[in-house]
């Protein structure tokens, strides 16, 4: 396919060693001419040389050719590396801009490679996961999907399924030569359907160790959930004071505990209250607690159990199917009332946030949650990767059934070609303008 000549900054735009420009397409070759007082062109060579813009200087700086289709994008290439200032930077782009380049748009380098077919959309979206990852678990999942076993694995399963549909076509063709096999067809698609099913059933793995797990710290006033956020952070955060009510709105913060990613939201005390802004906050504490997978309760050891506890402990109740950790906050302090948790329902665990003393809490929320997160080479990483597997499923599905009530084998072609596309749709090889552009919109410039 031949597409314009674009480029784009390549490297984080900021003050650093070298930055990297990236320009791609049939104007590239032309281009090195153009740009540098050496015009040697040897692909995969490292030239060193001047970029000047008629007689004036911009930048020293080095830059390798690739020659398509045996580059990253498929077509010919350019990467120039020069220093890393943003205004120098900006200067070789807007050199190379008014040349008749355009510049690129997010993901477009990576885009190409995909319609260029040097690699499929399972890998284009692990390398941005890859680039994106900022916990131990999310950046294996990509890594493990960046290898290519799952690419693999989807065309070992298209090789099967074009077998049977080549077997099928044959036995439509000439009906009095062949004899329709159905315990072959039945076993083949039944074998391409569990491997689905099983893509299918681990993909939640994947999803959350690259999105991260929602948690819910809930709790009274006062009882120390800003401090345990804090705590968990490593840094001053929320604000804390001995005001109960300090918090009035919910604070979302990412952090990591032993490489799983958790999307933490601190949430304004849960009591009755006629304040119109804490009530708000009461609410979105309510909703926080909706979407949250965990949920910390935490509880004061100075106060023991007060009205204001079992009134979140009964708004919990509603909750109870998801994973809640009861967290005895305050330990350091000598309760001078008979503290006795009467909710045998749920882990108990006893920290003292304002101490930094959270380290049986952390182990007991990766307990919980390290099943959920371990992935494998062959794991799905993304709701669409997963909604085209599911698709599959359906299809071959149906031209399991089909063959099981006699069918014609026109209908149980039609659902294994459907299977195909389902497959297809996952590795980006039946894509639509939109579909791709959704994609790589979320990529970053230059990649
Ligand atoms: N001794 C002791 N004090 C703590 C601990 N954790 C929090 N505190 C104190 O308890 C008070 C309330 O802490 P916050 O973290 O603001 O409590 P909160 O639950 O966020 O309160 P609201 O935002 O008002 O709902 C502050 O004075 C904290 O310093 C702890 O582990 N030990
Ligand atoms: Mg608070």
């Amino acid at each position: 396919m031949i597409f314009d000549t674009i480029a784009a900054i390549s490297s984080p735009l900021g003050t650093g060693a070298i930055s990297v420009i990236r320009i791609t397409g049939n104007k590239t070759k032309k281009l090195i001419k153009e740009l540098f007082d050496n015009e040697k062109t040897e692909p995969k060579k490292m030239y060193y040389g001047w970029i000047k813009d008629k007689d004036e200087i911009i930048d020293e700086v080095t830059w390798v050719y690739h020659k398509g289709p045996k580059s990253y994008t498929g077509e010919d290439m350019l990467e120039i590396f020069g220093h890393g200032g943003v205004l120098v930077t900006k200067k070789i782009l807007n050199l190379i801009l008014s040349k008749n380049i355009r510049e690129a748009l997010p993901g477009e380098f990576s885009k190409r490679a995909v319609m260029n077919k040097k690699m499929d959309l399972v890998k284009a979206e692990a390398i941005n996961e890859l680039i994106h990852a900022n916990s131990d678990y999310a950046l294996k999942a990509a890594a493990n999907q960046m290898e290519g076993k799952l690419s693999e694995k989807i065309q070992d399963l298209k090789k099967d399924l074009f077998t049977i549909a080549a077997r099928i076509e044959v036995e439509m063709d000439y009906p009095e030569d062949f004899e329709v096999d159905n315990f072959e067809f039945l076993n083949s698609l039944n074998k391409v359907k569990d491997e689905l099913i099983y893509l299918y059933e681990n993909a939640d793995n994947g999803i959350t160790a690259i999105e991260g797990i929602k948690m819910a710290i809930v709790g009274k006033p006062n009882a120390g959930k800003s401090t345990l956020l804090n705590a968990l952070l490593r840094k001053d955060r929320a604000i804390v004071t001995d005001i109960p009510g300090t918090t009035r709105d919910t604070i979302e913060e990412s952090l990591s505990i032993r490489g799983i990613l958790i999307k933490s939201i601190d949430t304004a005390g849960i009591r009755e209250t006629e304040d119109v802004v804490e009530k708000i906050g009461v609410e979105r504490s309510l909703k926080a607690i909706e979407e949250s997978k965990l949920i910390l309760f935490v509880l004061d050891n100075s106060t023991g159990i007060e009205d204001y506890d079992i009134e979140v402990y009964e708004k919990l109740k509603e909750f109870s199917y998801k994973d809640i950790i009861i967290v005895i906050n305050k330990s350091d302090i000598k309760n001078r009332v008979n503290f006795n948790v009467p909710w045998k329902d749920y882990d108990i665990v006893k920290i003292s946030a304002s101490n930094g003393d959270i380290r049986n809490l952390e182990e007991l929320i990766y307990d919980k949650l390290k099943n959920t997160v371990i992935t494998n080479e062959y794991t799905l990483t993304n709701e669409r990767q997963k909604n085209a597997v599911k698709k599959a499923i359906d299809s071959v599905s149906k031209a399991i059934e089909g063959i099981n009530l006699g069918l014609t084998n026109d209908a149980i072609m039609f659902d294994v070609r459907k299977t195909i596309e389902g497959l297809n749709e996952l590795t980006g090889e039946d894509y639509t303008e939109t579909l791709l552009d959704n994609i790589f919109g979320n990529f970053c410039v230059g990649k």
